[in-house]
């Protein structure tokens, strides 16, 4: 699916975003899912071709024909799979639909949602220059997003944030790294500290949660992760490693909006505020993330914007739209509470398996 404006971050960048839209059907319902993988292991090492492998060849032959019960039965199930979080997460997410809409209750309800819209920002990719990146986040502080996240790499990075930081002295305002650095960078990254951050998301490698700990040391600023919280264990060991003082939940990075529920849990209990995070979804996978932060301690606006920040058309019928207070509603409808447009499906369509 085109993007609207390349997205260009540490890792990357995109102009189109391939993704993996799951079908589940049951009972004469169909639930809807979408698991977040991209094309390139840019971001985590699942890509849309890993994710259709495991899907095919070891989550679907599971459960076909089988009765899941709920989502912590569907965990067991592939629990002798390891890692594919994403693939694991977008079949969960259709699960959920499917129950939301055999029991005619939303996502938000099922979850435990407490609010009827969310606070929400937008996250801006790397821009050709300091001056391109300010004129975009003019623009959408101009549409009404009241916190920007921006992304930076080495070489892009302090001079950015600042340049941003001057022309907006009191907007809420954070940097995302996506593991661009080590902590022999310490000196490069010191002055992100003077610019009244929200956070820094992800600074280090992925799998470092000690070096985070060692850099959170040094800052004032909160140090938040992302990449790095694969697991409801690994945000446990961030807890008590004091790692970071934020942490990032994305239902496919962990493996389902169950695991990103006991994340959510977790951090209420060690007081840890938490957002939520985006991977450029679709109608379907948008819609999961907005159920997802109407739980209570989603303290944080979320990378969660307007249908179009992202597409022109969507695969939804239903889009989502920027409210005049930065926030964004939850859908009402069961389970995600979205309806696919079946001609946008087909024209944007490359494949389909069925099983
Ligand atoms: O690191 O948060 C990230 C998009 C793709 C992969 C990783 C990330 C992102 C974003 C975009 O920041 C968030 C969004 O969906 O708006
Ligand atoms: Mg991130």
């Amino acid at each position: 699916m085109p993007l609207v404006s390349p997205f260009e971050t540490s890792f990357g960048r995109e102009t189109d975003r391939e993704c993996v839209l799951i079908e589940v059907k049951s009972e004469g319902l169909t639930g809807y899912g979408e698991c977040v993988a991209t094309r390139d292991p840019g971001y985590n090492y699942e890509t849309t071709g890993t994710a259709i492998h495991i899907l095919k060849d070891f989550i679907v032959p599971i459960l076909l024909g089988r009765d899941v019960k709920d989502a912590a039965d569907f965990q067991n199930l592939v629990s002798g799979i390891r890692g594919h979080c994403l693939a694991k997460a977008g079949v969960e997410m259709a699960l959920w639909d499917l129950l939301g809409r055999r029991e005619n209750k939303s996502l938000r309800e099922l979850l435990g949602g407490v609010r009827d819209k969310v606070e929400v920002g937008v996250s801006v990719g790397i821009q050709p220059s300091a001056q391109n990146l300010v004129k975009t986040v003019a623009d959408y502080v101009g549409q009404g997003y009241a916190r920007i996240k921006i992304k930076i790499k080495p070489g892009r990075d302090v001079e950015d944030a600042s340049a941003v930081r001057r022309e907006f002295p009191n907007i809420r305002l954070q940097v995302d790294a996506n593991s661009a650095y080590s902590l022999d960078d310490f000196q490069v990254l010191k002055p992100l500290d003077e610019l009244n951050l929200l956070l820094i998301e992800q600074p280090l490698f992925e799998d470092d949660i000690w070096d985070h700990h060692k850099l959170q040391e040094q800052f004032q600023t909160p140090i938040c992760l992302d990449e790095s919280i694969v697991s409801p264990r690994h945000a446990r060991y961030a807890i008590e490693m004091n790692a970071c003082r934020v942490i990032n939940i994305k239902a496919g990075r962990l493996g389902g909006l169950s695991q990103a529920v006991m994340v959510h849990d977790l951090c209420r209990e060690a007081s840890m505020p938490v957002w939520c995070g985006g991977m450029l979804e679709t109608g379907i996978g948008r819609a999961s993330n907005v159920a997802l932060a109407s739980l209570p301690n989603f303290g944080l606006p979320g990378d969660i914007s307007a249908s179009d920040r992202y597409y022109a058309r969507d695969i939804t019928n239903e889009r989502f739209a920027l409210n005049s207070d930065s926030t964004i509603d939850v859908p009402r409808g069961a389970g995600l509470g979205m309806t696919i447009d079946k001609d946008a499906l087909r024209k944007f369509s490359l494949a389909t398996l069925s099983i």
